[in-house]
């Protein structure tokens, strides 16, 4: 049975399963006219006054980390901070075991889902499909990668990747998982560096994953700008290496490099302590000034002074460490 609302298709069906009435709305077609409701959507006429002009569309394709400091909730606290419309695609579920050192418990989300997630997420918001451009309507360019987890998970989101030319692709290259069995990680390390470093635009390595990629031994501010020239040659992205606490000193020191400009961006630490979510909440304010139309290196200061004021402001709880608040910058 179907009936027309407005200019978008409304097709009633029943499912025998579930003995009740599915409403489904055809996705290719956008409400126009007339306002519409259900219990998952609201739409209103596009004649409705608009308030403000359409925000940049980024999505994470990342895990999920229970307790709210890292992973996907730490990247879209970040984006909505920073103005910017965010998506979340999940690849996974971590959730600490408080009764195993905070160790990670690790679940892959299924690989079709995970597919299903990014043809939803590029068929709404990506490229119309006949290139055009449409007013009022934000075309996604811009993406982070965050946790993947696993060499079949970097197989599907390379394919995506691939099969969308997104002009910002932000790598937080996350290659260990606390706890995860050592064979696999390095598996999923080595499908990391294969498939998805050479896709990215922007990687935002930490102490260790600077020299896993570089394969230097990083102990100070020079072998850090060692380590992201390397990581650029290899990769041809701009590098934002982190040296965080792990460097000695009262300067929690970061060293960007695209090519042509290296710069040390430099805070004061905040205590010697690492705290959750610093790692996903700076790569995902790149992501959100790359997507705003910020040069990678205005991106990477913003995104420097975003997680200081952040870690300032940090919470804490029962786990051994704080979070980030995103909310620091207010
Ligand atoms: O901070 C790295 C990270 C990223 N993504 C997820 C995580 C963590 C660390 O715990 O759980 C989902």
């Amino acid at each position: 049975m179907a009936t027309t609302l407005g200019r978008r298709q409304l097709r009633r069906s029943w499912n025998p399963d579930q003995q009740h009435v599915q409403t489904l709305y055809s996705p290719t077609k956008r409400a126009f006219d007339g306002g519409w409701q259900d219990g998952a959507m609201t739409s209103v006429s596009v004649d409705a006054p608009q308030s403000a002009a359409a925000p940049a569309v980024v999505l994470t394709i990342a895990g999920s980390e229970a307790t709210g400091g890292a992973g996907a909730q730490a990247d879209l606290k970040t984006f909505q901070e920073l103005g910017v419309f965010g998506i979340a695609n999940l690849t996974c579920i971590v959730s600490f075991n408080p009764n195993d050192q905070w160790n990670h418990r690790f679940v892959p989300v299924d690989q079709q889902v995970i597919a299903d997630q990014l043809e939803a997420t590029t068929a709404a918001y990506g490229p119309a499909p006949d290139g055009k451009s449409v007013p009022g309507r934000p075309v996604l360019d811009t993406v982070k990668i965050g946790m993947l987890g696993s060499p079949a998970t970097i197989s599907t989101v390379a394919d995506a990747l691939e099969a969308n030319s997104f002009s910002n692709v932000v790598l937080d290259p996350v290659l260990i998982c606390k706890g995860q069995e050592p064979g696999h990680a390095l598996d999923t390390d080595q499908a990391l560096k294969a498939q998805i470093l050479p896709l990215a635009t922007f990687v935002t390595p930490n102490h260790f994953e600077a020299e896993s990629l570089s394969g230097l031994e990083i102990t100070d501010v020079e072998s850090l700008k060692a380590a992201a020239i390397r990581i650029h040659e290899i990769s041809g992205a701009a590098v934002l290496a982190k040296g965080g606490v792990r460097l000695e000193g009262p300067d929690a020191v970061d060293v960007f490099y695209d090519g042509e400009t290296l710069e040390v961006l430099s805070a004061p630490k905040v205590g010697e302590v690492a705290v959750s979510g610093a790692g996903c909440s700076l790569a995902a304010a790149v992501t959100a000034e790359l997507a705003k139309g910020a040069s990678p290196l205005d991106a990477a200061r913003t995104a420097k002074d975003f997680v200081t004021a952040g870690i300032r402001n940090r919470v804490a709880s029962g786990a051994p460490f704080d979070a980030l608040w995103q909310g620091g910058t207010r």
